[in-house]
Parts: C-alpha cells; sequence; structure tokens
C-alpha cells in the first residue's frame, strides 16, 4: 500500500496546474473573442417544487479544475495576466453550511472576496463587454448583464472541456489517490461477500464506510449487484435482504480533491461446480481486460480499442460454450454486442463521465462509445469490458437469425450470476501506461 499524498507534493504541483490553467486560458479566451470569463460554482437544485429541500451540489467543473472547493453561489474571475480571483460567498445562515474541504492547499493562488449574501455577487464580476459567463445560474447571468452570447459560449467550452482531457502531475496525484482510496473499498466488499451473505444495502454502507464518503460524495452512485442484478448496468436501487447469491459486481469510486475513480470487479465465492462456467467467465474477462490494457499505444484511435475487445470476446463466448460461430461471424453478427452492449471506457477526471473525449460521434455499431480520440499522453480513462445475460437484449437476438449461433440452455442457467464487468483507470504517460486502480488492487 502506498503511502497518502505528500503535502509538499501537493502545494507543489498544485502551483503548476494553476500556472498551466492560467496560461491556457491566456490562450483559449482572446481566441474565443473574449477578455475575460466568470466561472460560477453552482446553486443546489430543487428536488421538488412542492417541498424546500436541495440536493448536494455539483459544483461547475470549469470552476473545480482551478480548485476543490464545493461551495455554492461563488465564482471565479479569470483575466489574462491578473492573478486569479476568487469571490466566494460564504454566508450560509445558521440552517446548513458545506462540509470544508479536506485540504486548504488551493487559497494562496488566488485574490480572495468574501461575500456574505449571493446577491453581492455582481459586484464583484468583471464588467466588460467581452466577459464571458459559464455556468448553470443562466437567469442570474442574465440579470447581471450578460447578453444571451457570453453566456456558455460553446466555442469556449468546447476549448475548456478539451483541457480536462490531459491531465497535469497534480491532476494525475488526485486520480491517483483517488483509486488507493476506492481500492480499500472493494478490498473490504469483496472480503466482506466472500465471507458471508450480506444484503446489497449492507455492502454499499461497508464501501461508504471503508472509503470514509458519504452517500452523496461519492462520484457516482455505487453499483452494488448481486447475482440476476448485475444484468442491470446500473443496478442503483438495493435489495435490503440477506442474499445467498454466488456473484457480486461492484461498480464505485472516490474522490480526491474533486478528482474521481471508477472501478469494477466481480467475484464469486463458495465452488459451487453448477457456476463453473460463470467462474471461468470472471477469469477470462480478467484476461480480456488485461489484455486490452496491454493494447493501448499512443496514437491508436481508442475505438479501434473498443472494436478489438469484441474481436477478444467472441472467443471467450465459444470456448465457454456459450456460442458458435467464428469470431468474424459473433463480432458482425452483431452477437458480441449483445452480451457487451456499453462502450469499453471514457475519459475520467473531475466527472466521472468526461466529456472532452467525446466530441466526435462514434461508429453507429458503437452507439454507447464515449471516447472517440487517439490516446495521447496525458489521457486518463477506463477500460472496462464486460459481458452480460441481458434478457430484453437477448430476446431480441433470438429472434434472428444468429441468434441460432446461441447456447440458449446455458445462457438462461447463466442469466442468476447477471454478468461480469472488470474496469481500471489507466493513465497513460509518454513512456508508459500506467494503471492507477491496480497499484491498489490486484485484480
Ligand atoms: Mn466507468
Amino acid at each position: 500500500m502506498h503511502s497518502p499524498v505528500d503535502r509538499n507534493e501537493l502545494e507543489r504541483t498544485y502551483r503548476d496546474h494553476v500556472s498551466w490553467l492560467a496560461a491556457e486560458y491566456a490562450r483559449v479566451l482572446p481566441t474565443t473573442g473574449f477578455d475575460a470569463v466568470v466561472i460560477h460554482s453552482g446553486s443546489p437544485k430543487s428536488r421538488s417544487m412542492f417541498d424546500d429541500q436541495f440536493w448536494p451540489l455539483r459544483a461547475t467543473p470549469h470552476f473545480q479544475h482551478w480548485l476543490p472547493l464545493e461551495t455554492a453561489n461563488s465564482a471565479l474571475v479569470i483575466r489574462p495576466g491578473a492573478k486569479p480571483k476568487l469571490v466566494w460567498n460564504n454566508g450560509y445562515g445558521f440552517w446548513e453550511a458545506p462540509a470544508p474541504p479536506e485540504t486548504d492547499h488551493f487559497w494562496p493562488s488566488f485574490d480572495v472576496v468574501e461575500v456574505k449574501d449571493a446577491t453581492k455577487l455582481k459586484d464583484h464580476l468583471p464588467t466588460s463587454a467581452k466577459s464571458a459567463f459559464l455556468g448553470e445560474d443562466m437567469a442570474d447571468a442574465g440579470a447581471w448583464g450578460f447578453s444571451a452570447d457570453r453566456i456558455n459560449p460553446k466555442a469556449l467550452l468546447t476549448e475548456l472541456d478539451r483541457l480536462r482531457v490531459l491531465k497535469t502531475p497534480y491532476e494525475l496525484l488526485c486520480l491517483r489517490e483517488a483509486n488507493r482510496r476506492a481500492g480499500l473499498g472493494h478490498a473490504k466488499v469483496i472480503d466482506a461477500f466472500q465471507r458471508g451473505d450480506h444484503s446489497e444495502l449492507q455492502l454499499h454502507l461497508m464501501y461508504l464506510e471503508a472509503t470514509a464518503q458519504d452517500d452523496a460524495e461519492t462520484p457516482y452512485k455505487n453499483i452494488v449487484a448481486l447475482g440476476e442484478h448485475a444484468a442491470t448496468l446500473h443496478h442503483v436501487s438495493y435489495g435490503k435482504t440477506r442474499s445467498s447469491a454466488q456473484s457480486l459486481l461492484l461498480d464505485a469510486g472516490a474522490s480526491y480533491q474533486g478528482y474521481d475513480s471508477d472501478i469494477t470487479r466481480t467475484v464469486m465465492k463458495g465452488k459451487a461446480s453448477a457456476s463453473d462456467v460463470f467462474a471461468g467467465l470472471i477469469a477470462k474477462m480478467e484476461t480480456l481486460q488485461q489484455e486490452t490494457c496491454r493494447r493501448v499505444k499512443l496514437g491508436m484511435p481508442y475505438q479501434d480499442l473498443h472494436d478489438q475487445s469484441h474481436q477478444l470476446l467472441a472467443p471467450v463466448l465459444r470456448e465457454l460454450g456459450i456460442a458458435s460461430g467464428s469470431d468474424a461471424e459473433l463480432v458482425d453478427t452483431g452477437v458480441t454486442r449483445t452480451f457487451l452492449p456499453h462502450g469499453l471506457g471514457h475519459s475520467l477526471g473531475l466527472q466521472t463521465h468526461d466529456v472532452g473525449c467525446a466530441a466526435i460521434k462514434p461508429d453507429p455499431r458503437n452507439p454507447f462509445l464515449r471516447n472517440t480520440t487517439k490516446v495521447a499522453a496525458g489521457q486518463v480513462f477506463t477500460i472496462e469490458p464486460g459481458c452480460y445475460f441481458i434478457t430484453s437484449l437477448l430476446d431480441e437476438l433470438k429472434a434472428k437469425p444468429q441468434g441460432k449461433l446461441v447456447n440458449w440452455k446455458l445462457v438462461d442457467d447463466l442469466k442468476k450470476f447477471g454478468g461480469v464487468r472488470i474496469e481500471d483507470d489507466l493513465a497513460v504517460g509518454a513512456a508508459k501506461v500506467a494503471n492507477f486502480t491496480r497499484e491498489f488492487l490486484a485484480n
């Protein structure tokens, strides 16, 4: 186990990160027609118009790119040549207050102006006719004098989304630590599952405890799927009764300074002979996933990796007797896509499914692929092949001519296990590709 983040390294890499961001904004703003930008942190969204509760804040990613402060109704003012200004609204009243940030390393990088009331924010914003506004509070922006063409201008947003694709050393440090934390949760839950029977809710709560996260703080809702529930790709309505299911799919992450990890493991318990095929499937998917990770090379289209994972899945299906036919037949007729309907992976950073790698539409055969870039040094993305027994998709396949390639008796037997997904977070360097997940979680 690696030691937690060193404070000096955090401070040093963060300063460099902010300098780099400042230089990039100084390059991007004039080319998109602006001389300054206001980045609003966001405001809590109402859960229902019929009561007075709010969802926890999800800060604007462009705001979090600068600093790990989860604070509502605050704003950053970025003007090339000037120190970044944080207009920090910390007037919370007496009902509630946000959790303090985990560390305070970021404050010296900003001129901080404190306001006690969201309505005072506008007094500290630029008045230039060439200043842009980024954020979800667009009605406020309009009221503060930003014309519609200066609110979330598409050309600027596209450039800034692109900036989040290539990570700085600071961001890599954070993403690696997010993996370490999630690894603690995975190890704890897998161990508990293999020792005894639990409900999905119990396993979920164990994960939160082991990673010291409240449910609302996890980067995405934990997917805790026992048995057949794993066939629901995003199973988040946890069973509350103890289950004797023999398989568990756990897809859960952690956050550090706003940066996310996204990890999936599928495991079995016991030595039930009836489940031999599924145990074999987990082992073969592990091999397939590791082979796909090994194939990551600078300059190759990520979509090629996605397509190759289908080429690798075809022999897995055949060797286990799930389907027959040649690799080409199984891939070209869409049989592998019935068992693996989602994308191979996605960019990862401040958002679990970050958007910067999905600017181009994928091939129509890969409708859910969220990474269509060429692999480049500085990218961090997931590799998460799977193989599932999803009744609705299987029924569609059964009705087609290529349905005859499938051993339906075996598929029906395997439905009780739901499916397999194995997911790691990879950081592409100029010289090598690091697997942040495997540093902390063997398999
Ligand atoms: Mn993922």
